[in-house]
C-alpha cells in the first residue's frame, strides 16, 4: 500500500476546516443552482484582487524553486502555474464585464487584506521552501476541490457559471494540484520536526483564510 504522506494525515487531522473551506455555503450554493448573484458578483471582485496579490507570492515560489529545490523539475511545474494566472487575470476581466461589475471601483474587503498579508508573511526569505509549498498547495487545492464538487454528478450549477467551476474544477488543474502536493510531501519527508509543525499550522491557516474569503461572498455588494 502507498505510504500515506504528511499532508492526507494533517487533513484527516483538521478534517472539518478541511471541509469547511472545501464545501462552504457558497461553493453548495453555486452546485445546487440557489446562488445568490449578487454573492457571486462580490466574490468575483474580490477573487480578482486576490489573484493579483496572488501573482508575486507564486513568483516567489517560482524564485525559491529555481534556488532551494534541489529538483529542477520543480521550476516547470511553478512556472507552468504562474503562465496560467495571465490566462486567469484576463478571464476575470471577461466575467467582470460579463456580470457588470467594475474592478477600477472594488475595495478589498478585511478578509482579503488579511489573506494578502499572510501570502506577504509567507514570502519573507526565513520561511522554508517546504512551507511555503505546503501553502501554495493548500491554497490551490481548495479552489479546485471546491469547483470540482460543482461539476460532479447530479449538479445543477447554472449554465452561466460552469466557466467558474471549469476553470478551477478541470482535469488539468486536478493534476497540476496533485504535482505541487507531490513537491511539498518530497520535501516535508525531509523536513525538521520544527518545519514540519510550522507547515502544518500554515496550511490550517490558509484554509480559514479560505473560509473567511467564501465569507465575504454572504454580504452581497
Ligand atoms: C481565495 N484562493 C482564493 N482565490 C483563488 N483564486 C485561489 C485560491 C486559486 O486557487
Amino acid at each position: 500500500p502507498e505510504k500515506t504522506g504528511m499532508i492526507d494525515t494533517w487533513l484527516d487531522k483538521h478534517s472539518s476546516i478541511y471541509t469547511a473551506a472545501t464545501r462552504h455555503a457558497f461553493v453548495v450554493s453555486i452546485r445546487d443552482g440557489s446562488v445568490d448573484l449578487s454573492s457571486f458578483r462580490t466574490w468575483l471582485g474580490q477573487d480578482y484582487l486576490f489573484v493579483r496579490g496572488f501573482v508575486p507570492f507564486v513568483a516567489n515560489v517560482l524564485i525559491r524553486a529555481g534556488k532551494e529545490s534541489g529538483e529542477s523539475s520543480d521550476m516547470e511545474v511553478v512556472l507552468g502555474g504562474l503562465a496560467s494566472l495571465y490566462d486567469e487575470i484576463e478571464w476575470f476581466k471577461r466575467e467582470g464585464s460579463k456580470w457588470n461589475v467594475d474592478f477600477s471601483t472594488i475595495v478589498p474587503q478585511k478578509a482579503n487584506q488579511e489573506y494578502r498579508r499572510f501570502l506577504e508573511a509567507l514570502m519573507s526569505s526565513g520561511v522554508k521552501y517546504a512551507v511555503i509549498m505546503t501553502a501554495f498547495w493548500a491554497i490551490e487545492a481548495v479552489y479546485q476541490e471546491s469547483f470540482a464538487h460543482c461539476l460532479e454528478d447530479g449538479n445543477k450549477t447554472p449554465a452561466e457559471l460552469t466557466g467558474a467551476c471549469h476553470r478551477w474544477g478541470n482535469d488539468g488543474f486536478k493534476q497540476y494540484c496533485l504535482s505541487v502536493k507531490n513537491i511539498a510531501e518530497r520535501c516535508l519527508e525531509n523536513a525538521s520536526s520544527e518545519v514540519l509543525a510550522e507547515a502544518e499550522n500554515v496550511l490550517v491557516r490558509v484554509l480559514e483564510h479560505e473560509v473567511a474569503f467564501w465569507e465575504m461572498s454572504r454580504g452581497g455588494n
